[in-house]
């Protein structure tokens, strides 16, 4: 019995979910794969120190034709939370900015949450953007980020940045309240 306490008790102690790993890049690229479907000897997912702060994930897209066109990114499956009866945020940092040689329309900067498109950003409107938080909602449970930069014609310049990948839980619920942990303690 009172192994079966030691254990209830630190499995309560312990975080509600694995989180994501490497979420600030301070280990370079490590846990995220990486998808670089450029040709291009400047087209490339790599890591910087120009993060917000320290490392970052860097997609860049240099002027080339056709070679840089389809989509770059680094993605990771974790377990945000881990109950899916509450809700979690998922957050990412992220900056961009279109290059002077770019020739219209040409890159876009994508974030995925299980393969669905949450957002895009970047037009000749909004060449440039300093770093951004984005901040998704989702139930607690498995998930997967995607961190993209799309070629969309033949002549892009862009480069986007990733920073601070988080997945925060629980945010406020009704499950949080003193009913549910009271039936917890049963
Ligand atoms: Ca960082």
């Amino acid at each position: 019995m009172r192994f079966l306490l030691c254990v209830l008790t630190l499995s309560l102690a312990l975080p509600a979910s694995a989180q994501v790993a490497n979420g600030d890049f301070e280990s370079g690229l490590t846990a995220w794969n990486v998808y670089n479907p450029w040709p291009g000897p400047s087209n490339r997912v790599t890591h910087s120190s120009a993060g917000n702060p320290g490392g970052c994930v860097v997609l860049q897209l240099e002027v080339f034709d056709g070679s840089n066109t389809g989509e770059g990114y680094v993605e990771q499956a974790f377990n945000c939370g881990g109950d899916a009866s509450t809700m979690c945020t998922i957050s990412v940092d992220y900056k961009y900015a279109k290059g002077s040689l770019d020739q219209g329309d040409g890159g876009k900067v994508h974030i995925y949450i299980d393969d669905v498109l949450k957002l895009t950003a970047g037009s000749p409107q909004e060449p440039t953007r300093s770093w951004t938080t984005a901040v998704f909602y989702v139930p607690c449970e498995a998930h997967t980020v995607r961190l993209g930069l799309q070629g969309v014609f033949t002549l892009n310049q862009w480069t986007a940045w990733f920073d601070n990948v988080r997945c925060e839980a629980p945010i406020a619920a009704e499950t949080s309240t003193w009913g549910h942990v009271k039936a917890l303690y049963r």
